[in-house]
Protein backbone atom coordinates (compact mmCIF):
# COMPACT_ATOMS: atom_id res chain seq x y z
CA UNK A 1 0.00 0.00 0.00
CA UNK A 2 1.28 3.12 -0.53
CA UNK A 3 0.54 6.07 1.52
CA UNK A 4 0.23 9.47 0.06
CA UNK A 5 2.98 12.55 2.20
CA UNK A 6 0.39 15.78 3.29
CA UNK A 7 2.29 18.97 3.24
CA UNK A 8 2.07 21.37 5.89
CA UNK A 9 -0.30 23.93 3.98
CA UNK A 10 -2.74 20.60 3.13
CA UNK A 11 -2.84 19.37 6.47
CA UNK A 12 -3.48 23.38 7.74
CA UNK A 13 -6.79 22.98 5.29
CA UNK A 14 -7.66 19.80 6.52
CA UNK A 15 -7.88 20.61 10.43
CA UNK A 16 -8.94 24.23 9.63
CA UNK A 17 -6.01 26.44 11.63
CA UNK A 18 -2.87 27.78 10.26
CA UNK A 19 0.42 26.41 8.67
CA UNK A 20 2.31 27.90 12.09
CA UNK A 21 -0.44 26.06 14.12
CA UNK A 22 0.39 22.74 11.89
CA UNK A 23 4.11 23.17 12.20
CA UNK A 24 4.59 24.30 15.71
CA UNK A 25 2.15 20.92 17.05
CA UNK A 26 4.42 18.41 14.60
CA UNK A 27 7.81 20.44 16.38
CA UNK A 28 6.08 19.80 19.50
CA UNK A 29 5.04 16.26 19.01
CA UNK A 30 1.19 17.42 19.24
CA UNK A 31 0.89 15.71 16.14
CA UNK A 32 2.80 13.14 14.45
CA UNK A 33 4.83 13.77 11.06
CA UNK A 34 8.03 12.45 9.19
CA UNK A 35 10.46 14.51 8.44
CA UNK A 36 12.00 13.99 4.52
CA UNK A 37 15.60 14.23 3.67
CA UNK A 38 15.34 17.99 2.81
CA UNK A 39 14.13 18.47 6.17
CA UNK A 40 10.01 18.79 5.40
CA UNK A 41 7.90 17.86 8.05
CA UNK A 42 5.22 15.83 6.37
CA UNK A 43 2.10 13.87 7.05
CA UNK A 44 0.07 10.38 6.60
CA UNK A 45 -3.59 10.54 6.98
CA UNK A 46 -3.67 8.33 10.04
CA UNK A 47 -0.91 11.21 11.98
CA UNK A 48 -4.20 13.79 11.21
CA UNK A 49 -6.60 10.65 12.37
CA UNK A 50 -4.80 10.02 15.75
CA UNK A 51 -4.44 13.92 16.11
CA UNK A 52 -8.14 13.97 15.51
CA UNK A 53 -8.92 11.18 17.87
CA UNK A 54 -6.84 13.06 20.84
CA UNK A 55 -8.12 16.51 20.04
CA UNK A 56 -11.71 16.07 19.06
CA UNK A 57 -12.28 19.64 19.29
CA UNK A 58 -10.97 20.54 16.13
CA UNK A 59 -13.11 17.88 14.49
CA UNK A 60 -15.64 20.57 14.07
CA UNK A 61 -13.55 22.71 11.74
CA UNK A 62 -12.49 19.86 9.63
CA UNK A 63 -12.15 20.53 5.86
CA UNK A 64 -12.31 16.93 4.45
CA UNK A 65 -12.86 18.23 0.46
CA UNK A 66 -9.90 21.00 -0.33
CA UNK A 67 -11.91 21.81 -2.55
CA UNK A 68 -14.41 25.16 -3.38
CA UNK A 69 -17.18 24.67 -5.49
CA UNK A 70 -20.54 24.54 -3.06
CA UNK A 71 -21.24 21.15 -3.90
CA UNK A 72 -17.96 19.98 -2.33
CA UNK A 73 -18.83 22.40 0.32
CA UNK A 74 -22.10 20.97 1.19
CA UNK A 75 -20.72 17.14 1.36
CA UNK A 76 -17.87 18.41 3.51
CA UNK A 77 -21.18 19.72 5.81
CA UNK A 78 -23.19 16.27 5.15
CA UNK A 79 -19.97 14.41 6.28
CA UNK A 80 -19.19 16.91 9.87
CA UNK A 81 -22.79 16.10 10.61
CA UNK A 82 -22.72 13.15 10.15
CA UNK A 83 -26.17 13.16 7.47
CA UNK A 84 -26.34 9.05 6.94
CA UNK A 85 -29.00 8.61 4.81
CA UNK A 86 -28.15 11.42 2.36
CA UNK A 87 -24.51 10.03 2.42
CA UNK A 88 -25.33 6.38 1.77
CA UNK A 89 -27.02 7.68 -1.89
CA UNK A 90 -24.10 10.09 -2.89
CA UNK A 91 -21.87 7.06 -2.43
CA UNK A 92 -24.11 4.61 -3.75
CA UNK A 93 -24.56 6.97 -7.12
CA UNK A 94 -20.86 7.97 -7.44
CA UNK A 95 -19.64 4.20 -6.98
CA UNK A 96 -21.57 3.47 -9.81
CA UNK A 97 -20.35 6.45 -11.71
CA UNK A 98 -16.50 5.34 -10.96
CA UNK A 99 -16.25 8.29 -8.93
CA UNK A 100 -13.35 7.20 -6.50
CA UNK A 101 -12.32 10.58 -5.64
CA UNK A 102 -15.52 11.37 -3.93
CA UNK A 103 -16.41 8.22 -2.19
CA UNK A 104 -13.27 8.25 -0.61
CA UNK A 105 -13.39 11.50 0.47
CA UNK A 106 -17.21 10.80 2.17
CA UNK A 107 -15.49 7.46 3.82
CA UNK A 108 -12.11 8.98 4.99
CA UNK A 109 -13.72 12.41 6.06
CA UNK A 110 -16.58 10.32 8.53
CA UNK A 111 -13.31 8.58 10.06
CA UNK A 112 -11.87 11.93 10.51
CA UNK A 113 -15.01 13.46 11.54
CA UNK A 114 -14.88 10.57 14.63
CA UNK A 115 -17.58 7.92 13.40
CA UNK A 116 -16.51 4.27 13.76
CA UNK A 117 -14.93 1.47 11.33
CA UNK A 118 -17.82 -0.58 12.25
CA UNK A 119 -20.37 2.17 12.12
CA UNK A 120 -18.82 3.35 8.66
CA UNK A 121 -19.01 -0.41 7.54
CA UNK A 122 -22.47 -0.78 8.93
CA UNK A 123 -24.43 2.17 8.20
CA UNK A 124 -22.91 3.53 5.01
CA UNK A 125 -20.87 0.37 3.22
CA UNK A 126 -22.60 -2.69 3.36
CA UNK A 127 -26.01 -1.44 3.10
CA UNK A 128 -24.85 0.48 -0.55
CA UNK A 129 -23.57 -2.80 -1.36
CA UNK A 130 -26.99 -4.49 -0.63
CA UNK A 131 -28.90 -1.56 -2.46
CA UNK A 132 -25.82 -2.42 -5.61
CA UNK A 133 -26.95 -6.02 -5.37
CA UNK A 134 -30.30 -5.84 -5.28
CA UNK A 135 -30.54 -3.22 -8.14
CA UNK A 136 -28.21 -5.80 -10.07
CA UNK A 137 -30.30 -8.81 -9.45
CA UNK A 138 -33.77 -6.91 -10.24
CA UNK A 139 -32.61 -6.25 -14.02
CA UNK A 140 -31.96 -2.52 -13.26
CA UNK A 141 -28.57 -2.31 -12.76
CA UNK A 142 -25.94 -3.59 -15.93
CA UNK A 143 -23.49 -6.49 -14.56
CA UNK A 144 -20.57 -3.92 -15.64
CA UNK A 145 -22.08 -1.27 -13.74
CA UNK A 146 -22.17 -3.30 -10.38
CA UNK A 147 -18.41 -4.35 -11.71
CA UNK A 148 -17.69 -0.07 -11.35
CA UNK A 149 -18.98 0.57 -8.14
CA UNK A 150 -17.91 -2.69 -6.56
CA UNK A 151 -14.06 -1.92 -7.42
CA UNK A 152 -14.33 1.47 -6.68
CA UNK A 153 -15.89 0.61 -2.79
CA UNK A 154 -13.13 -1.85 -2.74
CA UNK A 155 -10.62 0.45 -3.54
CA UNK A 156 -11.85 3.11 -0.83
CA UNK A 157 -12.04 -0.01 1.95
CA UNK A 158 -7.94 -0.18 0.40
CA UNK A 159 -7.52 3.46 0.96
CA UNK A 160 -9.07 3.15 5.03
CA UNK A 161 -5.87 1.17 5.87
CA UNK A 162 -3.76 4.20 5.69
CA UNK A 163 -5.75 5.89 8.40
CA UNK A 164 -5.37 3.27 11.29
CA UNK A 165 -3.26 3.57 14.00
CA UNK A 166 -2.88 0.31 15.58
CA UNK A 167 -2.37 0.44 19.18
CA UNK A 168 0.64 -0.46 20.36
CA UNK A 169 -0.10 -3.20 22.74
CA UNK A 170 -0.87 -6.10 21.23
CA UNK A 171 -4.02 -8.16 22.05
CA UNK A 172 -2.84 -11.22 19.90
CA UNK A 173 -2.76 -12.68 16.98
CA UNK A 174 -6.42 -13.12 14.44
CA UNK A 175 -6.46 -15.70 11.59
CA UNK A 176 -9.14 -14.19 9.05
CA UNK A 177 -10.10 -17.07 6.41
CA UNK A 178 -12.93 -17.52 3.84
CA UNK A 179 -13.45 -21.08 2.90
CA UNK A 180 -13.00 -22.88 -0.52
CA UNK A 181 -14.49 -21.65 -3.49
CA UNK A 182 -15.70 -18.17 -1.79
CA UNK A 183 -15.12 -15.39 -3.84
CA UNK A 184 -16.58 -12.21 -1.64
CA UNK A 185 -13.47 -10.97 -0.02
CA UNK A 186 -14.89 -7.54 1.14
CA UNK A 187 -16.30 -8.67 4.83
CA UNK A 188 -12.40 -10.16 5.30
CA UNK A 189 -10.93 -6.57 4.23
CA UNK A 190 -13.31 -5.01 7.15
CA UNK A 191 -12.97 -7.75 9.47
CA UNK A 192 -8.50 -7.18 8.98
CA UNK A 193 -9.34 -3.73 9.47
CA UNK A 194 -11.79 -3.51 12.57
CA UNK A 195 -9.35 -6.12 14.18
CA UNK A 196 -5.89 -3.82 13.47
CA UNK A 197 -8.04 -1.04 14.73
CA UNK A 198 -8.59 -2.87 18.01
CA UNK A 199 -5.06 -3.85 18.41
CA UNK A 200 -4.60 -7.28 17.21
CA UNK A 201 -2.14 -8.71 14.87
CA UNK A 202 -4.20 -10.19 11.98
CA UNK A 203 -2.97 -12.50 9.23
CA UNK A 204 -6.22 -12.72 6.61
CA UNK A 205 -5.88 -15.66 4.37
CA UNK A 206 -8.22 -14.11 1.68
CA UNK A 207 -10.75 -15.86 0.57
CA UNK A 208 -11.18 -19.21 -1.57
CA UNK A 209 -8.60 -20.95 0.73
CA UNK A 210 -7.75 -24.16 0.14
CA UNK A 211 -7.16 -25.85 3.84
CA UNK A 212 -3.84 -28.21 2.47
CA UNK A 213 -1.59 -27.74 5.10
CA UNK A 214 -3.25 -25.05 7.42
CA UNK A 215 -2.11 -26.94 10.47
CA UNK A 216 1.31 -25.91 9.80
CA UNK A 217 0.06 -22.50 10.23
CA UNK A 218 -1.71 -23.52 13.37
CA UNK A 219 1.54 -24.90 14.60
CA UNK A 220 3.82 -22.08 13.89
CA UNK A 221 1.83 -18.96 14.67
CA UNK A 222 -0.38 -20.19 17.14
CA UNK A 223 -3.26 -17.78 16.88
CA UNK A 224 -5.66 -16.86 19.57
CA UNK A 225 -8.80 -16.10 17.57
CA UNK A 226 -9.95 -17.28 13.98
CA UNK A 227 -12.17 -16.02 12.29
CA UNK A 228 -14.35 -17.35 8.99
CA UNK A 229 -16.14 -15.49 6.71
CA UNK A 230 -18.85 -17.06 4.21
CA UNK A 231 -21.12 -15.15 1.97
CA UNK A 232 -21.72 -18.20 -0.77
CA UNK A 233 -21.41 -22.07 -0.41
CA UNK A 234 -20.91 -23.54 -3.64
CA UNK A 235 -20.42 -26.88 -2.19
CA UNK A 236 -22.24 -27.38 1.25
CA UNK A 237 -20.35 -30.63 2.22
CA UNK A 238 -16.92 -29.66 1.10
CA UNK A 239 -17.52 -26.60 3.03
CA UNK A 240 -18.38 -28.77 6.02
CA UNK A 241 -15.35 -31.08 6.00
CA UNK A 242 -13.27 -27.77 6.10
CA UNK A 243 -15.53 -25.81 8.92
CA UNK A 244 -14.95 -29.58 10.77
CA UNK A 245 -10.62 -29.00 10.08
CA UNK A 246 -11.11 -25.41 11.60
CA UNK A 247 -12.98 -26.57 14.63
CA UNK A 248 -10.64 -29.24 15.27
CA UNK A 249 -7.54 -27.29 14.61
CA UNK A 250 -9.04 -24.21 16.83
CA UNK A 251 -9.82 -26.98 19.69
CA UNK A 252 -6.57 -27.84 20.26
CA UNK A 253 -4.62 -24.76 20.47
CA UNK A 254 -7.14 -23.01 22.08
CA UNK A 255 -7.92 -20.86 19.71
CA UNK A 256 -11.40 -18.62 19.14
CA UNK A 257 -13.98 -19.25 16.68
CA UNK A 258 -16.37 -16.07 15.41
CA UNK A 259 -18.26 -16.76 12.58
CA UNK A 260 -20.06 -14.34 10.24
CA UNK A 261 -22.16 -14.15 6.74
CA UNK A 262 -25.19 -15.61 5.51
CA UNK A 263 -22.89 -18.10 3.73
CA UNK A 264 -23.55 -20.20 7.24
CA UNK A 265 -27.12 -20.31 6.83
CA UNK A 266 -26.66 -23.13 4.31
CA UNK A 267 -24.16 -25.44 5.96
CA UNK A 268 -24.46 -27.70 8.95
CA UNK A 269 -21.84 -27.14 11.78
CA UNK A 270 -20.16 -29.33 13.59
CA UNK A 271 -21.68 -30.26 16.97
CA UNK A 272 -20.59 -29.64 20.44
CA UNK A 273 -18.28 -27.43 18.97
CA UNK A 274 -17.49 -23.76 20.72
CA UNK A 275 -17.84 -20.65 18.41
CA UNK A 276 -19.50 -16.69 18.38
CA UNK A 277 -21.61 -15.73 15.55
CA UNK A 278 -21.14 -12.04 14.60
CA UNK A 279 -24.16 -10.34 12.41
CA UNK A 280 -22.72 -6.91 12.19
CA UNK A 281 -19.51 -5.34 12.31
CA UNK A 282 -20.54 -3.63 15.75
CA UNK A 283 -20.41 -7.08 16.84
CA UNK A 284 -17.07 -7.69 15.84
CA UNK A 285 -16.00 -4.53 17.51
CA UNK A 286 -17.12 -5.39 20.94
CA UNK A 287 -16.36 -8.74 21.25
C1 LIG B 1 -19.54 -7.61 -4.54
C2 LIG B 1 -20.36 -8.88 -4.75
C3 LIG B 1 -19.80 -9.90 -5.50
C4 LIG B 1 -18.40 -9.83 -6.07
C5 LIG B 1 -17.37 -10.08 -4.96
C6 LIG B 1 -16.12 -9.25 -5.22
C7 LIG B 1 -15.14 -9.35 -4.12
N1 LIG B 1 -13.90 -9.24 -4.53
O1 LIG B 1 -15.44 -9.50 -2.95
C8 LIG B 1 -18.42 -10.96 -7.15
C9 LIG B 1 -18.74 -10.36 -8.50
C10 LIG B 1 -17.16 -11.80 -7.27
C11 LIG B 1 -19.61 -11.79 -6.68
C12 LIG B 1 -19.83 -13.06 -7.10
C13 LIG B 1 -20.97 -13.80 -6.79
N2 LIG B 1 -22.01 -13.39 -6.07
CO1 LIG B 1 -22.02 -11.72 -5.09
N3 LIG B 1 -22.37 -10.05 -4.33
C14 LIG B 1 -21.66 -8.99 -4.19
C15 LIG B 1 -22.44 -7.89 -3.45
C16 LIG B 1 -22.87 -6.83 -4.45
C17 LIG B 1 -21.69 -7.24 -2.27
C18 LIG B 1 -21.11 -8.26 -1.29
C19 LIG B 1 -20.32 -7.61 -0.20
O2 LIG B 1 -19.11 -7.70 -0.15
N4 LIG B 1 -21.00 -6.92 0.70
C20 LIG B 1 -20.34 -6.32 1.87
C21 LIG B 1 -20.42 -7.28 3.04
C22 LIG B 1 -19.59 -6.79 4.21
O3 LIG B 1 -21.77 -7.31 3.44
P1 LIG B 1 -22.62 -8.65 3.54
O4 LIG B 1 -22.08 -9.63 2.56
O5 LIG B 1 -24.03 -8.27 3.47
O6 LIG B 1 -22.21 -9.12 5.00
C23 LIG B 1 -22.92 -8.74 6.14
C24 LIG B 1 -23.00 -9.89 7.09
O7 LIG B 1 -23.18 -11.09 6.47
C25 LIG B 1 -21.76 -9.80 7.89
N5 LIG B 1 -20.59 -10.57 7.56
C26 LIG B 1 -20.25 -11.21 6.46
N6 LIG B 1 -19.11 -11.83 6.64
C27 LIG B 1 -18.70 -11.55 7.88
C28 LIG B 1 -17.57 -11.94 8.58
C29 LIG B 1 -17.40 -11.50 9.89
C30 LIG B 1 -16.21 -11.95 10.66
C31 LIG B 1 -18.35 -10.62 10.47
C32 LIG B 1 -18.13 -10.04 11.80
C33 LIG B 1 -19.49 -10.26 9.76
C34 LIG B 1 -19.64 -10.74 8.48
O8 LIG B 1 -21.39 -8.49 7.79
C35 LIG B 1 -22.22 -7.75 6.98
C36 LIG B 1 -23.07 -6.97 7.94
O9 LIG B 1 -24.39 -6.87 7.63
C37 LIG B 1 -23.64 -8.72 -2.86
C38 LIG B 1 -24.90 -7.91 -2.67
C39 LIG B 1 -25.27 -7.78 -1.19
N7 LIG B 1 -26.53 -7.77 -0.92
O10 LIG B 1 -24.46 -7.72 -0.34
C40 LIG B 1 -23.74 -9.89 -3.82
C41 LIG B 1 -24.19 -11.26 -3.28
C42 LIG B 1 -23.55 -11.54 -1.95
N8 LIG B 1 -23.68 -12.18 -4.29
C43 LIG B 1 -24.50 -13.15 -4.56
C44 LIG B 1 -24.29 -14.16 -5.51
C45 LIG B 1 -25.44 -15.10 -5.78
C46 LIG B 1 -23.07 -14.26 -6.21
C47 LIG B 1 -22.69 -15.30 -7.26
C48 LIG B 1 -23.16 -16.74 -6.99
C49 LIG B 1 -23.21 -14.77 -8.59
C50 LIG B 1 -23.00 -15.69 -9.76
N9 LIG B 1 -24.11 -16.19 -10.26
O11 LIG B 1 -21.91 -15.95 -10.16
C51 LIG B 1 -21.15 -15.20 -7.26
C52 LIG B 1 -20.55 -16.19 -6.28
C53 LIG B 1 -19.07 -16.19 -6.32
C54 LIG B 1 -18.50 -17.07 -5.24
N10 LIG B 1 -18.13 -18.29 -5.55
O12 LIG B 1 -18.36 -16.64 -4.11
C55 LIG B 1 -25.75 -13.07 -3.70
C56 LIG B 1 -25.74 -14.07 -2.54
C57 LIG B 1 -27.08 -14.70 -2.33
C58 LIG B 1 -27.09 -15.51 -1.05
N11 LIG B 1 -26.15 -16.36 -0.78
O13 LIG B 1 -27.95 -15.31 -0.28
C59 LIG B 1 -25.75 -11.56 -3.29
C60 LIG B 1 -26.43 -11.25 -1.94
C61 LIG B 1 -26.43 -10.78 -4.44
C62 LIG B 1 -27.92 -11.10 -4.56
N12 LIG B 1 -28.78 -10.25 -4.07
O14 LIG B 1 -28.29 -12.09 -5.13
N13 LIG B 1 -20.39 -11.09 -5.84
Amino acid sequence: MVERYISSEEASSIIGVNVSTIKRWADRGKLDCVITAGGHRKFLMRHLASFLKENSKYRSRLNVLPYESSEQRQLNQLILKRHLPELREILFSKSIDGDREICQHIMNGLYLAGLRLDEIYDDILVPVLSSIGEKWTKGDLAIYKEHVATKVIQGCIHAMYSLLNKPKKSLGLALCIGLKDELHEIPLFITEQILLDRGFDVINLGPNTPLERIETLFNETKPDRLYVSSTVVKDPTSAEGDLIKLFALANSHNTLVFLGGRGFGRVRLPEDVPYAFLSTFRELAEK
